[in-house]
């Protein structure tokens, strides 16, 4: 077994006011909606976590089938099932004194849910940070959301008035100029930008005529994703002085380093650990090791935003 607490050192990473132990942390959707697997998570190596996106009120969600596995990436349409924030924050609750930051997802369907959101989150302190979806790319109501930087702007800048913590907004790579937005985020006050979230696809069974998920559209995820991500965090912290979260098709050490060079700050994995399960965690730590140690770096500080040289 891998000893976690000898690897650590070198790949800790200070942002936003918090310490994660490591660059690894479970992306918003996967296994994010009891407390009992967050703690798993964490308990098998990741830095930290972001829950599944919570709104005000209780949500369903799409019709099934809702996910569906290509092979080279999952296509999902699960259409922000979550039972409302109240009730997650119960069971948020019994997580208060794990040794990783909870990053509580969300989103509204508008600013005055936001400024409830704000308000009741705030004083909330199992949770150390929020992370804005404005990006599912299939719920009517919110892809629209991430392609305007005037919403954009304003909704940030609506939480961060009424939301005392630290705010990172996770962007869509269905627009054309993702720069544009991330400005925009970051003028409404944005603390760190998440890129990406999930590309906006759509799958056909050719047996039926009829396209596989119930919602028609989806939003694509895993590897096949993974060099849009990579370019959408380099553009980004080409032009803005921010913290990103990488996210996107990393499945590796390798991939984590590519995003570190990239600009990133950390990396959230997704859809590997739906394949993989939380074992990856262990396997990429200990694969970052290598390849620091290997040549003759001391911590990830030194890899992060090689590619921008000149
Ligand atoms: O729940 C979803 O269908 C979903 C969300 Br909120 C999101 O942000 N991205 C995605 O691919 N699916």
């Amino acid at each position: 077994m891998t000893d976690l607490a000898s690897i650590e050192p070198m790949l800790k990473v200070e942002t936003l006011g918090l310490r994660f132990r490591n660059p690894l942390i479970l992306a918003a959707g996967i296994l994010g909606l009891t407390a009992p697997i967050l703690k798993r998570v964490i308990e098998s190596g990741a830095g930290g976590v972001v829950t599944k996106s919570i709104g005000l009120k209780p949500r369903k969600g799409h019709p099934n089938p809702t996910v569906v596995d290509l092979g080279f990436g999952l296509l999902n349409s699960m259409g922000l099932p979550n039972p409302g924030l109240e009730e997650f924050m119960k069971e948020l609750e019994t997580l208060r004194g794990l040794e990783a930051p909870i990053i509580l997802s969300i989103y509204a369907f508008s600013e005055d849910e936001l400024v409830e959101i704000g308000r009741i989150v705030s004083d909330f302190n199992v949770v150390s940070a929020v992370e804005l979806n404005v990006s599912c790319p299939h719920v009517d109501g919110i892809s629209e959301i991430a392609k305007n930087p005037v919403l954009v702007e304003s909704y940030v800048q609506t939480l961060k008035r009424h939301l005392d913590k630290p705010v990172i907004v996770k962007l869509s790579p269905n627009v054309s100029d993702i720069v544009r937005i991330a400005e925009a985020a970051v003028d409404g006050g944005a603390d760190a930008l998440t890129a990406i979230n999930t590309v906006r696809a759509m799958s056909i069974d050719i047996e039926v005529g009829r396209p596989v998920l119930a919602g028609i559209f989806g939003g694509l995820s895993g590897p096949a994703i993974r060099p849009i991500a990579v370019r959408c965090v380099y553009e980004i912290t080409e032009s803005l002085n921010v913290p990103v979260f990488g996210c996107g098709g990393i499945e590796t050490a390798h991939d984590v380093i590519e995003f570190l060079m990239a600009g990133a700050t950390a990396v959230q994995l997704g859809s590997v650990i739906a394949r993989g399960g939380l074992r990856v965690f262990k396997r990429i730590l200990k694969g970052l090791r290598d390849f620091l140690e290997e040549r003759g770096y001391s911590s990830i500080d030194e890899v992060r935003g090689l590619a921008h040289r000149r």
